[in-house]
C-alpha cells in the first residue's frame, strides 16, 4: 500500500538505545589515553562540549551547541579553542562509526559522557541538534578570558542566561583536567584528582593559601605548600566576590549539592541555542554509565 511504502521510505529515528550506544563508544575513546595527559580524555572532550555551547548569545538567539560550528575557520581557530583539535578529531572517529548523529548532539552527549565516566552526576540529555554552516560560526571573544575579573565573568555567563550559583556551579568543572603552556599559555591542574569529579576545586581555593606564581607566563597563582596546584585569576575570583564566595562555600561544604547544581547547569548549558521544537523527546533522557550497564 501507499502508506506501507511511504514508511519504509522514512528512515526510523534513532533511539534512546542507538545514543546509549554511541555515548558507550565516546566512553571507550576517552578512556582509551595511555599516552596522554593522567590516561584519560575526559577533560578535554568535556572543555569541546562547554566551548561549543558556551557561545549562545540570549539577546540574539546565536551560538550555542546546535550547529556545531566550531568544525569551521576561523572559530575553529579562536585563541580560547586552542588545543580542542584533539577532542574534535576523536570525536570523527565516533561520527564515522555512527553517521547518523549530528555534530552537536555527538559533542553534548561526548560531554555528558565524560563527566558521568569520571565519577560525576547524572547529566540529563537529549538529542535534536542540527548541523549548521561556517555563515553561522560566532565571533571571536563569546568566552571567558581567565585573566579577567568578575565583571568579565558575569558578562560572558549573563550573555548565555546563567546567574551567579548556575556560574559558581559550573566552575566547579576545574576539578578536572589541567591547564597547557602550549594551548592557553596557564599551566597546571587545578586538583590532585583531575580524572575524578569532585568538589575538590572548592575546597581547595578555600583551605590552600594561594600565591601568585613568579614565572615568565600569564598571571597563575599556585598554592603555597606543594606549588603543584594552580588556579586562574577567574577561579580565585570565585573566593573573592562576595556573592560568588557564598555559593562556592556552599560547594566546598557539601558535595552533593554541588552535584546536583553542577548537573543542572550543565544540562542547561548543553541546550543553549537550539530551539524547543527541535528536540526529539519532550524529556531529557539520563544515559547509563559504563559500569552500571555490566551489572
Ligand atoms: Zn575551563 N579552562 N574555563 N571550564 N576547562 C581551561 C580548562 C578546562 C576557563 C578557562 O579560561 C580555562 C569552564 C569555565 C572556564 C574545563 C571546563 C570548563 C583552561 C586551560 C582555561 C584557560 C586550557 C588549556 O590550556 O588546555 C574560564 C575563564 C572559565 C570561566 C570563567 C566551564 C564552565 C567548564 C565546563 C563546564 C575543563 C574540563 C578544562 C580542562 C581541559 C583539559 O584539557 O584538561
Amino acid at each position: 500500500s501507499a502508506a506501507q511504502s511511504a514508511k519504509a521510505a522514512t528512515k526510523l529515528a534513532p533511539t534512546k538505545e542507538d545514543y546509549q550506544k554511541v555515548y558507550n563508544r565516546i566512553a571507550e575513546i576517552i578512556d582509551d589515553a595511555d599516552d596522554y595527559d593522567y590516561g584519560s580524555f575526559g577533560p578535554v572532550v568535556l572543555r569541546l562540549a562547554w566551548h561549543a555551547s558556551g557561545t549562545y548569545d540570549k539577546a540574539t538567539g546565536t551560538g550555542g551547541s546546535n550547529y556545531a560550528t566550531m568544525r569551521f575557520e576561523p572559530e575553529a581557530l579562536h585563541g580560547a579553542n586552542a588545543g580542542l583539535r584533539v577532542a574534535r578529531d576523536l570525536m570523527e572517529k565516533v561520527k564515522k562509526e555512527f553517521d547518523w548523529i549530528s555534530y552537536g548532539d555527538l559533542w553534548t552527549l561526548a560531554g555528558v559522557a565524560a563527566v558521568q565516566e569520571m565519577a560525576g552526576p547524572k547529566v540529563p540529555w537529549r538529542p535534536g541538534r542540527i548541523d549548521g554552516f561556517a555563515a553561522q560560526a560566532t565571533p571571536d571573544g563569546r568566552l571567558p578570558d581567565a585573566s579577567q575579573g568578575a565583571p568579565h565573568i558575569r558578562d560572558i555567563f549573563y550573555r548565555m542566561g546563567f546567574d551567579d550559583q548556575e556560574i559558581v556551579a559550573l566552575c566547579g568543572a576545574h576539578a578536572l583536567g589541567r591547564c597547557h603552556a602550549d594551548r592557553s599559555g596557564f599551566d597546571g591542574p587545578w586538583t590532585f584528582s583531575p580524572t575524578t569529579f569532585s568538589n575538590d576545586f572548592y575546597k581547595l581555593l578555600f583551605d590552600e593559601k594561594w600565591v601568585w606564581k613568579k614565572w615568565g607566563g600569564p598571571k597563575q597563582l599556585e598554592d603555597k605548600k606543594t606549588k603543584s596546584l594552580m588556579m586562574l585569576p577567574t577561579d580565585y575570583v570565585l573566593t573573592q566576590d562576595k556573592s560568588f564566595k557564598k555559593y562556592a562555600k556552599a560547594y566546598a561544604d557539601d558535595a552533593d549539592l554541588f552535584f546536583k547544581d553542577f548537573s543542572a547547569a550543565f544540562s542547561k548549558l548543553l541546550e543553549l541555542g537550539v530551539p524547543t521544537q527541535q528536540f526529539v523527546s519532550s524529556e531529557p533522557w539520563v544515559m547509563q554509565t559504563v559500569d552500571e550497564q555490566k551489572s
